[in-house]
């Protein structure tokens, strides 16, 4: 199975510590997003909406990140994605929050404090930064109230839900996450830290 991803990105980087995690061979193709690699004819062929990551296996070929994780995850037994369908519902759930609600928070700080600067030299904007803080306090209580009295999203082991979520947290310093007052969600962030899988993938930038 081949994976088109660019590293630093966490939507690719959750996909290769599933594949960590699960000790399932991916090869991988870098793609270069600052270069646009993403918008060549030959990328869209793979992925019309033009963004990574996307898994390549035989004549299948998937993108979205939440969905890849759940295919690779679905290959063999294990407790990132376990067979019991509430359970999966569960982790389906918090995954589609995570795109659906998360996101706004967590990237818009990520592209206004980081990737803009990284791309393009510029400073955040600072209305669409509001936008971010607002998206950002109205999810993490939320977040972090859930956390309160567990180590994990799901049940007492580390599943999919926690690496779809917790995925932007490794550039929580450089994208400034305001995330002072949620304790519960740093201490669980720090568990996730500590995974050989999530330490194997880390970016390099
Ligand atoms: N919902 C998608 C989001 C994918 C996405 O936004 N990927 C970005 C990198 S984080 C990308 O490839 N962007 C390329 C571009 O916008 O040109 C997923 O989870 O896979």
């Amino acid at each position: 199975m081949k994976l088109y991803g660019f590293p630093p990105s966490p939507n690719t980087r959750k996909v290769q510590a599933v594949a960590a995690h699960l000790e399932i061979p991916l090869e991988f193709a870098f793609v270069d997003l600052p270069k646009g690699a993403t918008r060549e004819a030959e990328f869209l062929l793979l992925n019309p909406t033009g963004r990574t990551p996307v898994l390549v296996d035989g004549e299948f070929t998937l993108w979205e990140s939440n969905a890849i994780m759940q295919y690779l995850a679905s290959m063999k037994p294990n407790t990132l994605w376990p067979a019991d369908a509430r359970t999966r519902a569960d982790i389906a759930r918090w995954q589609f929050w995570q795109v659906g609600h998360w996101h706004q928070g967590c990237g818009g700080f990520l592209w206004e404090n980081l990737v803009k600067k990284f791309l393009f030299g510029q400073e955040g904007d600072a209305v669409a930064l509001k936008q971010a803080e607002e998206a950002f306090h109205r999810d993490a209580p939320v977040l972090d109230g859930h956390l309160a009295n567990r180590h994990y999203l799901v049940g007492d082991v580390i599943t999919l839900a926690d690496f779809s979520v917790g995925s932007y947290l490794h550039y929580a310093v450089p994208a400034r996450l305001p995330l002072d007052r949620y304790r519960n969600i740093r201490s669980w962030y720090e568990r996730i830290e500590a995974l050989p899988a999530w330490r194997d993938t880390a970016p390099s930038i």
